[in-house]
């Protein structure tokens, strides 16, 4: 199995679980920059020529960062990440469901403007962006009140989406509220994560 990724980017959700699902295979670092997501070998497994994507044994790939985090979490049944059944398991697909929407109306106008209209319009994109960047942490945080965890007591792959959207918030300067940033570092203390959150370039 590989799973590929590019470092910084929207494919460290699926990075960290392939990490605490402990699955046997490859992680395929690339570079976004130089292309190398999209050579003719890249392209022929995944067309979308996106990251995250994780090519299974069988040679099939799955892409979309919901689809991902169900199949790692589904053959780690004991990592916990995707709960066997009932309301935790639907509370999950909730969370994954919520930021694949969120994804292309807040962070992506926030990130890249220019996808979504002419340079004029980009500032007004942006701030869009950015708005609704705010509007989504704000709503992690009242959903997640004082506990630690999203969902249950332990970490899901909800926590995982959440922990990056944290991440993008402060990529393009919105500051997260003290209790995201408190369970971003909850996530990030977990000890199977630590050599990838350095292979990600995050401070240990
Ligand atoms: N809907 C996809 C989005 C993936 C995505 O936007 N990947 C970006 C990295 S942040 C990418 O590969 N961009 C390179 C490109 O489109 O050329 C998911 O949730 O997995």
């Amino acid at each position: 199995m590989i799973l590929l990724v590019s470092a910084r980017t929207s494919s460290l959700a699926c990075r960290l679980a392939f990490a605490l699902a402990g699955l046997p295979g490859e992680v395929r670092d690339l570079s976004l920059r130089q292309g190398e997501h999209r050579t003719p070998e890249m392209l022929a497994l995944n067309p979308k020529g996106q990251v995250p994507a994780l090519i299974l044994d069988s040679g099939e790939t799955i892409t979309e960062t919901p689809a991902i985090l169900l199949a790692i979490g589904e053959m780690a049944p004991a990592s916990g990440l995707i709960p066997a059944e009932g309301v935790a398991r639907w509370r999950v697909m909730e969370w994954l469901s919520w930021y694949a929407y969120q994804f292309p109306r807040a962070f992506q106008p926030a990130f890249r403007p220019a996808i979504f209209g002419p340079p004029p319009a980009e500032n007004q994109i942006r701030e869009g962006g950015l708005t609704r960047v705010g509007e989504a942490l704000a709503l992690i945080e009242t959903r997640l009140g004082n506990r630690d965890w999203l969902v249950g007591n332990a970490v899901t792959a909800a926590d995982l989406v959440v922990a990056m959207m944290t991440t993008f918030a402060g990529f393009v300067g919105v500051v997260p509220p003290d209790a995201l940033m408190a369970h971003r570092r909850r996530v990030f203390a977990l000890p199977a994560l630590a050599e990838t959150l350095q292979a990600e370039g995050f401070a240990a």
